[in-house]
């Protein structure tokens, strides 16, 4: 049931995809109600002309509130916490300039650099017949992490000392990047203590960690098909 009054928000999404799962569960935390609906990528359906209407990248997560469609998993989250967060909004993205930019500095290394690197290896995994990461593909993921590690700086989370959109956004694209190249605990002991530290988080449970198991399925049988 959507909240009373409120009308019904949609969320194009997919359960393997980190962006959706990272406003899935930005949605579970505000206590939102998604109608879903699930344009199939195998299908291409999220580059037809009728779902390009929606959102010209051709991507997933896109979000429908009444009228007004947004896609940008970074944007649905923050139009999500300042429309719908409430006194969770500033427990989510602070105002304090200081930390507000703590907070975008993730989001912009997790769109700009982070989840193109694992988008690099997954969609010729599926689309393209590659049949495993390159040597470049894996330094190239290894450079992220290692920004990461560098970010934690031995905070508990991602961008101080309380859980903010940027520990949804960065939590769900690493979970998803661990099926190509594993965190090493001996090069990442923050990464690997503050990434379990979500997933054990009921939110990251029910909606993160089967969504990775599945990226990570899908991906892994990609690599034996297009290896055959
Ligand atoms: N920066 C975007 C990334 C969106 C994105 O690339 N989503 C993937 C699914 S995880 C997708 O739609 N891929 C299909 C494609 O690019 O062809 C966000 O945060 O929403």
């Amino acid at each position: 049931m959507a909240k009373q009054g409120w009308p019904r928000l949609i969320l194009y999404k997919n359960p393997a995809s980190p962006p959706s799962c990272a406003v899935m569960i930005l949605g579970d935390i505000l206590g939102l109600t998604f109608d879903y609906k699930e344009p199939e990528l195998r299908k291409r359906e999220h580059k037809s002309a009728e779902f390009k209407k929606i959102n010209p990248m051709g991507t997933i997560p896109v979000l429908q509130d009444d009228d007004f469609i947004v896609s940008e998993s970074h944007a649905i989250m923050k139009y999500l916490l300042n429309k719908y967060g409430g006194a969770l909004q500033e427990k989510l993205y602070p105002s304090e300039p200081r930390q507000q930019a703590k907070v975008d500095q993730c989001l912009f290394f997790e769109a700009g650099v982070l989840f193109p690197r694992l988008k690099a290896v997954a969609l010729p995994s599926f689309f393209h017949g590659l049949a495993g990461p390159t040597s470049q593909h894996l330094e190239d993921i290894e450079e992220a992490y290692s920004v990461v590690e560098a970010y934690l700086n031995g905070d508990r989370y991602i961008a101080g000392d309380r859980i903010t959109i940027a520990d949804l956004s960065l939590g769900t694209t690493i979970s998803a990047a661990e099926a190509i190249l594993e965190l090493d605990k001996k090069k990442y002991p923050l990464s690997v203590a503050w990434l379990s530290r979500l997933q054990e988080e009921d939110c990251f449970k029910e909606i993160n960690n089967p969504g990775a198991a599945l990226f990570t399925k899908l991906l892994h049988m990609s690599w034996q098909k297009n290896k055959n």
